[in-house]
């Protein structure tokens, strides 16, 4: 009896208790976890005891043997969770994943360290494993409760509103965070290790089961449908042009076509690649596809011209699918291939996407030296990557494909005083306001760079292609847009224009031109490699080549469904013409008008382009490439 008072508290809250601070202590000390505001702190502290108190909350539903039983496995299996993340992050700096625990060779690398990555003090974090062990065994009688139905309801209305209140607090920190996945750092930080794991299972095992139900069968309709409308080499004006050329890709965060050619208080925006499109090929009419997953959306379609997915970060859910992307193709064309870009090497699973897709190095934050001095925002300045990629660069086997992507112009356009050489815009949007000055930073970048490249021998024998990865302004500023580009409001075709991006394939001893028609990120692919003479025959894309002596597709589709055709421009129901953005007609009336409703010279295509993004989300969904041989020797 008089035990039972001293132990005043459930055993589960207690086990809850010490889990939780240990679980917290190894996130904020062992795993190196970055903090940027106090919001993230307070975060990172609750949620260990909301997973923590989820877990062990449970025994209460136990009879009274079952629950010590099940409190010493739980923390006994708790830990030993926590403890192989550890290690794996030791080696790694990352949290282990389903599939890279199963089908990855980062499960066999490990192995063999592993012994190496266990230190003697870890000893401690098993600490509460044996304290919980101790005290269910040896003061069994005072734990065990026969709990009443109300306590039990009253532990697991507080354990799913521990929760919930952990998963607001995260939705307010990281909007869309679980539809988006964008880095497992995030998730961690955000939700915690363990509801992290269940996370993960969940989208492996819903992105699995479409795998398994799918067959071969729907890929002969697919290629049939890409052959049709691809461009053939003998077709390409270019073909060749570039022909063992390196590729130096430079992908620019943020940028939209509206800056190119405009000023801002009387300056120009970007002096340097206004210049730029003298001497390049520039594509004025050129779109961004991207969707939740952004610039890592930018990447899966310049690399597999195949459109990303309508939800999530294709990245992530499918990084392990069987792709034939632009490194793999250039790589058995004797290439060597490149990612140079300074930030964790998880955001958008970048690690593990890369490594399949073939690149052969992938120069991250921890090639760079960064400090407080030399970053802003979201991290590395432009001009100081560039300036420390040079020698990595230089060392590179040739002919080489690069990929640069930049960082600084990204919101919320943060930039020191220093370093801004225009003044802001003045609106009352202060994203929009910043978002000139660091555009104008980032053109600088890329002009030094251009002199870097010259100074150090790599620009004569390399091709440079810069392209907006997707929009920086959101239409949550459409009212400070229609102030700057002097309209009387951003209307559904305005919108759908604003989603141009420059586009430029700069080629040494070229004369460039500018070039109207209209074309997408989806045309990247087949435009570069038919430059470097490479033939794309055997290939499945849904892009074609924009030196194409003829068209085969009358459209570039988005992926919310708009599109933009030689005449129309369509979003929303509503189909506008291109040249003059005069309201065509509407689709489906949203104001309960049924007579006004109706087709419209749009409705044709908008079936075309329906059937070619559900076409390219069964090879994704379906990881169909894998019943594919490309015959890439
Ligand atoms: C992150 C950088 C920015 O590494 O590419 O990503 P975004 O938010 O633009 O997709
Ligand atoms: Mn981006």
């Amino acid at each position: 009896m008089q035990k039972k008072q001293f132990f005043n508290l459930p055993l589960y809250i207690i086990a809850s208790i010490l889990f939780g601070i240990k679980t917290y202590i190894v996130y904020r000390f062992l795993f190196n976890i970055s903090l940027e505001n106090i919001m993230q702190e307070v975060i990172l502290f609750i949620n260990p005891f909301a997973s923590a108190f989820l877990f062990f909350a449970i025994s209460v539903w136990f009879k009274e043997k079952g629950q010590m039983r099940f409190l010493r496995y739980a923390s006994l299996i708790g830990t030993l969770i926590l403890y192989f993340n550890l290690v794996f992050y030791r080696n790694f700096t990352d949290f282990i994943t389903i599939p890279v625990l199963f089908q990855g060779s980062n499960a066999a690398d490990l192995g063999t360290s592993a012994l190496a990555l266990m230190h003697i003090p870890d000893l401690l974090l098993f600490l509460d494993v044996i304290i919980v062990w101790y005290l269910s065994k040896k003061y069994t009688d005072d734990f065990k409760v026969d709990y009443k139905k109300r306590s039990k309801v009253l532990a697991l209305t507080f354990s799913v509103g521990f929760l919930l209140f952990n998963y607001l607090l995260a939705e307010a920190e990281r909007p869309q965070l679980l539809q988006r996945t964008f880095d497992r750092e995030y998730l961690v930080k955000n939700i915690g290790l363990f509801n992290y794991h269940i996370y993960d299972i969940a989208l492996q095992s819903k992105s699995q089961a479409q795998r398994v139900f799918a067959d071969g069968n729907e890929m002969p309709e697919i290629e049939d449908y890409t052959k049709q409308h691809k461009t053939s080499a003998e077709n390409s004006e270019l073909f060749g042009i570039a022909e063992d050329k390196n590729v130096i890709f430079i992908s620019l965060e943020s940028i939209q076509s509206f800056v190119i050619n405009n000023t801002v208080n009387g300056e120009e925006v970007t002096p340097f690649l206004n210049d730029l499109i003298e001497d390049s090929f520039y594509f004025e009419n050129f779109y961004h596809q991207t969707e939740q997953g952004k610039t890592s959306d930018s990447e899966f379609l310049i690399e597999n011209s195949l459109y990303p997915l309508p939800r999530g970060a294709v990245y992530f859910t499918h990084g392990q699918n069987e792709y034939n992307a632009m490194p793999e193709v250039l790589n058995s064309n004797g290439y060597n291939s490149n990612v140079f870009h300074a930030n964790n090497k998880s955001f958008w699973n970048r690690d593990v996407m890369y490594d399949n897709i073939g690149y052969d190095n992938f120069y991250d934050v921890t090639a760079y030296e960064v400090d407080q001095e030399n970053s802003v925002g979201w991290g590395l300045k432009d001009k100081e990557f560039f300036e420390q990629s040079i020698k990595y660069l230089q060392s590179l086997p040739e002919p080489y494909y690069s990929k640069f992507i930049t960082l600084t112009n990204h919101y919320p356009f943060e930039l020191s005083e220093e370093d801004a050489s225009i003044e802001p815009y003045n609106s009352n949007s202060k994203t929009l306001n910043q978002y000139f000055p660091t555009v104008r930073y980032t053109d600088e970048a890329v002009e030094a760079f251009f002199e870097q490249l010259k100074e150090s021998g790599e620009y004569e024998n390399s091709i440079i292609v810069l392209m907006g990865d997707h929009y920086g302004i959101s239409d949550f500023h459409d009212k400070a847009m229609s102030m700057y580009l002097e309209k009387d409001e951003i209307t559904a075709y305005d919108h759908i224009q604003l989603q141009r991006v420059p586009f430029f394939i700069h080629i040494p001893g070229v004369d460039g031109k500018v070039i109207s028609d209209i074309a997408g990120q989806i045309d990247v692919k087949p435009t570069l490699l038919h430059l470097l003479g490479i033939e794309t025959t055997e290939d499945i894309m849904f892009g074609q080549d924009l030196f194409a002596s003829e068209s085969k597709k009358d459209f570039v589709a988005l992926r919310d469904g708009s599109f933009i055709t030689d005449e129309y421009v369509y979003s929303k129901d509503q189909c506008f013409n291109r040249e003059t953005g005069e309201l065509l007609g509407t689709e489906v009336n949203q104001l309960g008008n049924e007579e006004a409703a109706g087709e419209t010279a749009c409705t044709p295509i908008k079936a075309d382009v329906e059937q070619e993004l559900s076409y390219s989300d069964k090879v994704i969904y379906g990881d169909l490439f894998r019943f594919y041989n490309f015959n890439n020797e």
